[in-house]
C-alpha cells in the first residue's frame, strides 16, 4: 500500500490529523494497536481549549460537540474552606468547552468511516523504517501476515508507550522528565455535578477536583498514593474523602451515587526533543506528557496537530518545506509553556510527602496571591483557556 502520510496511533491526535488531511485531499492511513472499542472505553480528558474546538470545526466534526458541549467561562479555586473564582471571560474574553475525549474520539471515528478512511485496528509489531531517508515505510502484522506501507511522511501519534519516539536514535533524542510522588484516583458517576463550574481544591488532606461531562454525569478526582489501587477504594470511601477536601458549602451539596468507572493515573511531566527526525514527526503523548492539573494533555496534542497539518499543507499545496522544517521548534515552544503551567498548578494545590512547614506556608501564600492579584489571575486564565498557536 502507498499513502502520502502513515499515521501511527488511532487516538485523538492520529484521527484528527487524518481527518484534517483528508479534507485537503491528502491521503493517509491510521494504524492502531488496539480495537476501536478499547480506544473508546478510555475515560480521559474533559476540557477543550478554543484552539482544539476550532480544529474540530475545521475537520468538519463539530456538529455534536457544538450542540452538546458546555461552555465554561470560569473556574473555582479552593483551599480549605477559602474559595474564589477565576473568570476566564472577563480576564481573557475566551472560555473553555466541556466535551469528553471519548466523544471527540467517537466523532472522529464516525467521520473517518463516513469518508471511507482507512483505519487498521489490531496492528501488531508496527515498525518504522528509513525515517531519515526520502523513502520511509512502515511494516505491521495483522492476523499473522506482515504488511508494508510506503509513504512520504510518518506521524507518530501513538502515545507515551508507542513505538515512534523509540525509533529516534538515542544520540539524537533528549528526554526531560519529572515523576510526581502521587496519583489521581478518578471516578465517573451518573449524578449531577456539585457545581456549574469545575472546582480545583487544595486541602490539608491533598488535592481534589470536581469536574463533569454533562448535567447527569460527574467526574471527580482525589490525589492518592501511588501504592493504592482502585479496588482499595470503595465508593463510600471515595465520597467521604472528596467531601473532606472541598469547601463545606460544596461538600454539603454533593450528590453521590455508584461509580461507573474508577481508575488511578500516575502524574508525570515529560518532554522529548526534537519532535522530528527526518520524515518522522511526533505528536501528542508520544512526545510529551503533563500532569492533568492544567487540563493540557489533549490540548497540547491538538496544537501539535495544528502545526504539523499546516506544515504538510504548505508542503503539498505550495511545495514549501518551511512548515515541516520548523515543526519541532514551533510545537516545543508552546509545549514547554503548557508544561510549566501544568507543573506550577500541580505544585500549587497538591500535598507532597516531604513538604516542610515552610513549604506549606509558601503554598498558601501562592494561593492567596492568586486570590488577591488581578495580574496573577489574568496569567492563570490565559494559560487555562490556552496560549495562542
Ligand atoms: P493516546 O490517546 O494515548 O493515543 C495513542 C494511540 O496509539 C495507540 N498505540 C499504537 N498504535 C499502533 N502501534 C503502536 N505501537 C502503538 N502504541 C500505542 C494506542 O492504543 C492509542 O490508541 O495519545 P494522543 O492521541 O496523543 O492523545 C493524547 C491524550 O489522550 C492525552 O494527552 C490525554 O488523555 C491525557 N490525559 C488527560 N488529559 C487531560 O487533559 N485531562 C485528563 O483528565 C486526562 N486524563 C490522561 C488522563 C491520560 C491518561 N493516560 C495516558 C494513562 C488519564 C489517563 C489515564
Ligand atoms: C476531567 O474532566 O477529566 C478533567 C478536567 C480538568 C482537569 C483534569 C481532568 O484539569
Amino acid at each position: 500500500m502507498r499513502r502520502q502520510v502513515c499515521i501511527i496511533g488511532g487516538g485523538p491526535s492520529g484521527l484528527l490529523l487524518s481527518q484534517l488531511l483528508h479534507r485537503q485531499g491528502i491521503d493517509s492511513v491510521v494504524l492502531e494497536r488496539k480495537t476501536r472499542d478499547y480506544v473508546l472505553s478510555r475515560i480521559r480528558a474533559g476540557i477543550l481549549e478554543t484552539g482544539m474546538v476550532n480544529l474540530m470545526r475545521e475537520a468538519g466534526v463539530s456538529e455534536r460537540m457544538d450542540r452538546e458541549g458546555y461552555i465554561h467561562e470560569g473556574t473555582v479555586i479552593a483551599h480549605g474552606d477559602d474559595r474564589f473564582g477565576i473568570n476566564f471571560k472577563d480576564l481573557t474574553g475566551d472560555h473553555v468547552m466541556i466535551y469528553g475525549q471519548t466523544e471527540v474520539t467517537r466523532d472522529l471515528y464516525d467521520a473517518r468511516d463516513a469518508a471511507g478512511g482507512t483505519v487498521i485496528f489490531n496492528a501488531e509489531g508496527v515498525t518504522i523504517h528509513d525515517a531519515d531517508s526520502d523513502a520511509p515505510y512502515v511494516t505491521y502484522i495483522t492476523e499473522g501476515t506482515e504488511h508494508r506501507i510506503d509513504c512520504d511522511f510518518v506521524a507518530g501519534c501513538d502515545g507515551f508507550h508507542g513505538v515512534s519516539r523509540r525509533t529516534i536514535p538515542l544520540d539524537v533524542r533528549r528526554e526531560y522528565e519529572k515523576v510526581y510522588p502521587f496519583g489521581w484516583l478518578g471516578i465517573l458517576s451518573e449524578t449531577p455535578p456539585v457545581h456549574d463550574e469545575l472546582i480545583y481544591a487544595g486541602s490539608d488532606r491533598g488535592f481534589a477536583l470536581c469536574s463533569m461531562r454533562n448535567d447527569n454525569l460527574s467526574r471527580y478526582y482525589v490525589q492518592c498514593s501511588l501504592s493504592d489501587s482502585p479496588e482499595d477504594w470503595t465508593d463510600d470511601a471515595f465520597w467521604d474523602e472528596l467531601r473532606k477536601r472541598i469547601p463545606q458549602e460544596f461538600a454539603d451539596q454533593l450528590i453521590t451515587g455508584p461509580s461507573i468507572e474508577k481508575s488511578i493515573a500516575p502524574l508525570r511531566s515529560f518532554v522529548t526533543e526534537p519532535m522530528r527526525w527526518g520524515r518522522l514527526f511526533l505528536c501528542g503523548d508520544a512526545a510529551h506528557i503533563v500532569p492533568p492539573t492544567g487540563a493540557k494533555g489533549l490540548n497540547t496534542a491538538a496544537s501539535d496537530i495544528h502545526y504539523l497539518y499546516q506544515g504538510l499543507l504548505q508542503f503539498y499545496h505550495e511545495g514549501d518545506s518551511e512548515g515541516i522544517d520548523r515543526y519541532s521548534e514551533k510545537a516545543l515552544a508552546r509545549i514547554w509553556k503548557a508544561e510549566r503551567f501544568s507543573w506550577a498548578t500541580t505544585n500549587l494545590l497538591h500535598r507532597y510527602p516531604d513538604q516542610s512547614p515552610f513549604d506549606l506556608k509558601m503554598q498558601k501564600a501562592d494561593v492567596a496571591f492568586l486570590r488577591d492579584n488581578h495580574a496573577a489571575q489574568t496569567a492563570f486564565a490565559q494559560n487555562y483557556v490556552g496560549l495562542p498557536y
